[in-house]
């Protein structure tokens, strides 16, 4: 083994004399240059944070609301569209809201538009005036006085070209610059409207929601104890199934609790008025449908407000786009849950659900069929009353059923068997008046 050992500036190697190494000069840099290399490292450093502020201050985009009001005239009459959430009211609302969307999407503001929502109509003299909100995302750098110019000069403009009918009046449009709270209120009083937009694919068996994804789901209570689910059609009326009030009648016992949590609830409600079908006879699960008047308004917010009801022509197809939600079991036989849940399920065609392997002809013209044929899928106990909803293409929320029946919970070839609320949309009018 060959070792070497140093000493000073002597290395002895262990079989041979010492040799002399002499100690290596230090390169030494003259003082101005190294102020020179200094200061050009701060000059670099400032203009890189510089250029970062700018990229971030230029990119976080605030968002910015505006009311506006649009005059038009149509081959339709006024009352033709005047209620909300109807087919003719949701038609009018594409048009309009498809012809703001082009005008923005052809001028300066494309990358600066978000979207466009019809919230009512009034009319005006021979008119009708189109109630919408705009929302834009621009730099907070923008002066809040010159967006306001593009975006009425955009309209103006752009709206010129749109071809009717509806027949736009751009000259006349209105805009006006609203905040957060002002746009909230006007969309928690527009029905079916949800908060959340983080759109979930299907999860077997259900996921756990978050605040405001379903707004108007209640839980329904009997001396404290979650029974039921229901839904929310105004600020004093919940859409339930009858069969649970088949036992548990007197509202004075029942509370109604809003908020994905039962414990904690966001607001509680007890229940002044039920009125369960008429034609409802248990042991049948036809006709499983009741309403229920709050005892008082409930506030909305961006967590609870009220689904639409779908009129009475309006049919939902098997591709629709469908979600049910409710506190109730994950299996059959299980305990309710304390968070709200939500999965989504298929529309099945009443043929199908009829046949033999299925339900064997005992689906009524008032009951539909979701889940999934090859089972998982499916709303259970607990979920009763709750609601099976669905969008249109305004991404507006409708109420297609009320959980009602079913062979237990999941199995393929049993789905779950809801309330048909199409064909009780007068009967909910001639009880509620909405
Ligand atoms: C129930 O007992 C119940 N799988 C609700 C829904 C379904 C089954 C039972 C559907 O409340």
């Amino acid at each position: 083994m060959n070792l070497w050992l140093r000493h000073g500036n002597h290395i002895f190697n262990s079989y041979t004399r010492p040799v002399v190494v002499r100690a290596r000069k230090r390169a030494c840099l003259k003082p101005w240059v190294i102020g020179l290399i200094t200061f050009i490292s701060l000059i670099v450093l400032a203009v890189c944070i510089g250029l970062i502020v700018h990229y971030v201050r230029y990119n976080q985009r605030n968002t910015y609301n505006y009311y506006s009001t649009l005059p038009f005239t149509s081959d339709k009459l006024y009352g033709d569209f005047e209620k909300e959430a109807s087919k003719n009211f949701t038609e009018m609302s594409q048009k309009i809201e498809s012809v703001v969307n082009n005008a923005f999407h052809k001028s300066s503001l494309r990358r600066e538009f978000v979207k466009s929502h019809i919230i009512r109509f009034s009319q005006e003299g021979h008119g009708v005036l189109a109630h919408m909100l705009l929302i834009f995302r621009f730099p907070s750098t923008k002066d809040p006085e010159t967006i306001n110019k593009i975006i009425q000069r955009v309209l103006h403009e752009k709206l010129q070209d749109a071809i009717g009918p509806p027949q736009l009046d751009p000259e006349s449009v209105e805009i006006k610059k609203i905040n957060k709270t002002e746009t909230d209120n006007f969309l928690n009083n527009c029905c079916g409207t949800r908060r959340t937009i983080r759109y979930s694919p299907r999860i077997a068996g259900g996921r756990e929601v978050q605040e405001g994804e379903w707004p108007w789901q209640a839980s329904l209570q009997w001396d404290g104890i979650h029974r039921c689910g229901a839904t929310l059609i105004s600020d004093t009326w919940l859409v339930s199934a009858a069969h649970c009030f088949r036992v548990y009648k007197d509202p004075a016992r029942w509370t109604a609790s809003f908020g994905v949590t039962i414990q904690p609830p966001k607001v509680k409600q007890g229940l002044r008025r039920i009125i369960v079908h008429e034609k409802y006879k248990y042991p049948s699960h036809d006709y499983d449908i009741s309403v229920a008047e709050l005892s008082s308004p409930v506030p909305f917010t961006n967590a609870i407000h009220r689904i639409c009801l779908p009129d009475a022509s309006c049919e939902f197809h098997p591709a629709d786009v469908m979600f049910v939600t409710g506190f109730g079991a994950l299996h059959n036989d299980g305990s309710s849950q304390n968070h709200l849940r939500q999965v989504q399920v298929d529309l099945i065609d009443t043929k199908i659900c009829n046949e033999p392997k299925a339900y064997n002809n005992t689906i009524t013209s008032r009951m539909l069929c979701a889940g999934s044929l090859k089972g998982n899928r499916d709303a259970c106990q607990g979920d009763s009353g709750g609601p099976l909803v669905s969008p249109d293409a305004r991404d507006i929320w409708y109420l297609a059923g009320i959980v009602s029946w079913g062979d237990e919970c999941g199995h393929p070839t049993k789905p779950g068997v809801y309330t048909r609320v199409t064909t009780f949309r007068d009967w909910i009018a001639s009880k509620t008046g909405i």
